[in-house]
């Protein structure tokens, strides 16, 4: 990324939470690039390994591969290929919010066919406390009921006066760190209705 993967490319990553507050991301091939970001460090005292405690969440900023012959791969842990870890296998240009990993570690295998590519994808990556989902963000034009992102914990979206709400008014922390569906996003009712009577 931003040029356009090869035909025929087979790219592993593995990113790992370092017990220093850091993630390293292990690449065997540098086709494309995964971007680092800053992370926050935690000064929290526990006794057990701050591996232990932390998963990796991934979010995309850009994604396209070409849809239903090229896929990007994602599993937990560091068993690249192993179907069981499977998390999501993407194709497209339609990506979750945010993966998060339930163990330390996060495999990553784009895979493409023969011909015909995209510019593939970017993704921002840090570690999170465990049995989270993430903070998957606020929609445009919209308000957010709920803060936890833990397991169990439910997030409510209404969207501001003029516009309506696509999608899923609640989203709630699946046991497997992954939220039940992307946040809604917020439409202007107002603009659509501008449009049409335009062409009318
Ligand atoms: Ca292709």
């Amino acid at each position: 990324f931003p040029i356009q993967y090869e035909s025929n490319s087979q790219c592993v990553w593995i990113i790992t939470a370092s017990n220093l507050n850091k993630v390293r991301a292990k690449m065997s091939h540098e086709n494309l690039s995964l971007r680092n970001r800053s992370f926050s460090s935690d000064t929290s005292l526990s006794i057990m390994p701050h591996f232990c405690r932390q998963v990796i969440q991934i979010n995309f900023e850009e994604f396209d591969l070409e849809l239903g012959y090229d896929t990007l791969t994602i599993g937990d842990g560091g068993e690249v290929g192993d179907p069981k870890t499977i998390l999501q296998v993407l194709t497209g240009s339609f990506v979750p919010d945010l993966i998060v990993s339930m163990t330390h570690q996060m495999w990553l295998h784009l895979q493409s066919d023969e011909s015909v590519g995209s510019i593939g994808f970017k993704i921002n990556y840090k570690e999170i406390d465990k049995e989270s989902c993430g903070d998957p963000g606020t929609p445009l034009y919209g308000i957010r009921e709920g803060d936890g992102f833990s397991n169990g914990d439910v997030l409510r979206f209404e969207c501001q006066f003029g516009f309506e709400l696509i999608g899923e008014k609640t989203i709630s922390c699946q046991n497997n760190n992954q939220w039940s569906a992307n946040i809604p996003i917020c439409i202007c009712e107002y603009c659509q209705c501008y449009c049409t009577l335009q062409t009318d």
